[in-house]
C-alpha cells in the first residue's frame, strides 16, 4: 500500500468501521426479467424472514445494519412489531420504498397520471408510507417514479411536471422533523418517450423548490451509457443535496447487478468523491443502500459480496493521498496526479479489510463464513410450503 502518511491504515480502518451499507429486502426475495423469474429455494415467504437473512448479512459483514423495505411487498399488519423483530434480530428498518408502479391505475402514471383520481391515490400511497415511516423509525422515504408517456403528444409534459410538484409538496409536508424525502431519477422505463424524472437536474429542481428535508438519489444503474456518475456526485455533495445511492451493477440499461461487478473502477470514483466531501460519516447522511435482483446467482452470498465490494471500494478511496494528490494538481501535474488517484486503486485493500474483520471480532472472510455457517442449508429446509415473496408472487 503506498501512502505517505504512516497514520494512514488507523484513519482508514476509523473510517471503515463508521461506513454503514444499506440492504433491500426485495434482493432477499425471488426476481427475474419480464421473461422469467428462476425460483430459488430458501427464499424468504414474508417480510421478517427477508429481515432475518439481512440480519446474517449485518452479522457476517458488521457493516449491514438496516434494510430497506418496500411497499407493498412488505406489507404487514404492524410494522412496529416488525421494527421490533429487525431490532431484535440486531438490525434496524431503513428507507421506505414507496411503490406506484405495479397497479392497473397507473398505466398512464401515478402522481402525474392525467386522472385527479388516480394521483389522489398515489399520493395516498405515499401518505401512508411516512405513517409506516413513523411506525418503523425510519428517517427515509424514497421515491422513484414509473411516470412518463411512450409516445410524442400523448400527455403534456410540463403540465405533468405541475402535478408532480404539487403530490411531492403534500408529501414532502407530512414529513416529521427527521425525516426526509429522496428522490430518485431514472432516465427511461417503462416509459420510452419521456420520463418524469429522467435525470438527476431534474430530481434536483424539485428538491430545491421543495426545501432542505428533500433530497436526491443516485441509481448508479439509471444512466445512460458512459454517464460521468461521480460528477453528479460531487456536485450534489456540493449543494447539500445528495441524500443517498441505490448501488448495482449495469452493462446495458437497468440490469440491477451486483455493485461493483460491472465497473470497480467507477465505484471507486464515486466513493472517492464521497471520501473527498468527507461524506463517509454517518453525520453526513448519505443513505448508501443496495438496489440490486439477483435473478440466478444465490441470493445472501451475492449481497454478501456486494457489500464487501463496497467496502472495497471505500477502502481504496479512502488510500488516495490527499495531500500528494492536490500538490499534483496545484502544480498543474496532469500525470502525477492521476497516478496518485490510480495507484490507489490499483492497492489491494483486502488484507487491510481482513484485519479489520478480525479486529472487530469477525470472520475476516464473510463469503467463506457463511458457506461454512449452514444457513443456506437451514433456510432451504426450513422455509417450504408458503408462498415465496418476490414481484412475481
Ligand atoms: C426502479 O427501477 C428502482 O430502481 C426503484 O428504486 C424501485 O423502488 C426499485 O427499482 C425496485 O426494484
Ligand atoms: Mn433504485
Amino acid at each position: 500500500m503506498s501512502h505517505s502518511d504512516p497514520s494512514a491504515p488507523d484513519r482508514i480502518k476509523r473510517a471503515l468501521r463508521a461506513h454503514r451499507i444499506e440492504t433491500p429486502s426485495w434482493a432477499y426475495a425471488n426476481s427475474g426479467t419480464r421473461f422469467k423469474v428462476f425460483r430459488q429455494e430458501g427464499v424468504p415467504r414474508d417480510p421478517y424472514e427477508k429481515i432475518a437473512d439481512a440480519a446474517v448479512v449485518h452479522r457476517l459483514t458488521g457493516v449491514a445494519p438496516t434494510v430497506a423495505l418496500h411497499i407493498p411487498w412488505d406489507r404487514v399488519d404492524d410494522y412496529a412489531d416488525l421494527a421490533r423483530y429487525a431490532r431484535d434480530e440486531g438490525i434496524a428498518v431503513g428507507a421506505i420504498n414507496a411503490n406506484v408502479f405495479q397497479d392497473d391505475d397507473y398505466k398512464l402514471g401515478s402522481v402525474t397520471n392525467p386522472d385527479p383520481g388516480v394521483r389522489r391515490k398515489a399520493i395516498d400511497h405515499l401518505l401512508e408510507c411516512v405513517d409506516i415511516m413513523d411506525r418503523t423509525g425510519s428517517h427515509d422515504l424514497k421515491l422513484w417514479f414509473s411516470d412518463g408517456t411512450n409516445y410524442p403528444g400523448q400527455d403534456d409534459i410540463r403540465t405533468r411536471q405541475d402535478r408532480l410538484a404539487t403530490a411531492l409538496r403534500e408529501v414532502h409536508d407530512r414529513l416529521g422533523e427527521h425525516q426526509r424525502l429522496l428522490l430518485e431519477y431514472k432516465l427511461f422505463e417503462p416509459a420510452f418517450y419521456t420520463t418524469d424524472v429522467p435525470d438527476w437536474g431534474t430530481a434536483y429542481a424539485h428538491c430545491l423548490e421543495l426545501g432542505p428535508r428533500a433530497q436526491v438519489v443516485i441509481d448508479t444503474g439509471h444512466h445512460a451509457p458512459g454517464t460521468n456518475i461521480e460528477f453528479i456526485v460531487a456536485f450534489l455533495l456540493r449543494a447539500g443535496k445528495l441524500g443517498g445511492f441505490d448501488f448495482n451493477s449495469r452493462f446495458y440499461a437497468d440490469d440491477d447487478l451486483m455493485v461493483g461487478a460491472a465497473d470497480p473502477f467507477q465505484l471507486f470514483r464515486i466513493m472517492y468523491e464521497i471520501v473527498r466531501g468527507d461524506a463517509l460519516r454517518p453525520e453526513a447522511g448519505i443513505a448508501f443502500m443496495l438496489d440490486q435482483c439477483h435473478n440466478i446467482e444465490p441470493k445472501l452470498p451475492a449481497i454478501i459480496r456486494s457489500v464487501l465490494n463496497v467496502q472495497e471500494a471505500t477502502a481504496k478511496a479512502l488510500l488516495v493521498d490527499t495531500e500528494a494528490l492536490t500538490a499534483a494538481q496545484r502544480a498543474g501535474d496532469v500525470l502525477g496526479a492521476n497516478a496518485v488517484l490510480m495507484d490507489a486503486y490499483s492497492s489491494d485493500v483486502r488484507p487491510l479489510l481482513a484485519e479489520l474483520r478480525a479486529e472487530s471480532g469477525l470472520d475476516p472472510d464473510p463469503m467463506a463464513a457463511y458457506a461454512r455457517s449452514g444457513y443456506a442449508e437451514k433456510i432451504r429446509a426450513d422455509r417450504v410450503g408458503g408462498q415465496q415473496a418476490g414481484w412475481d408472487a
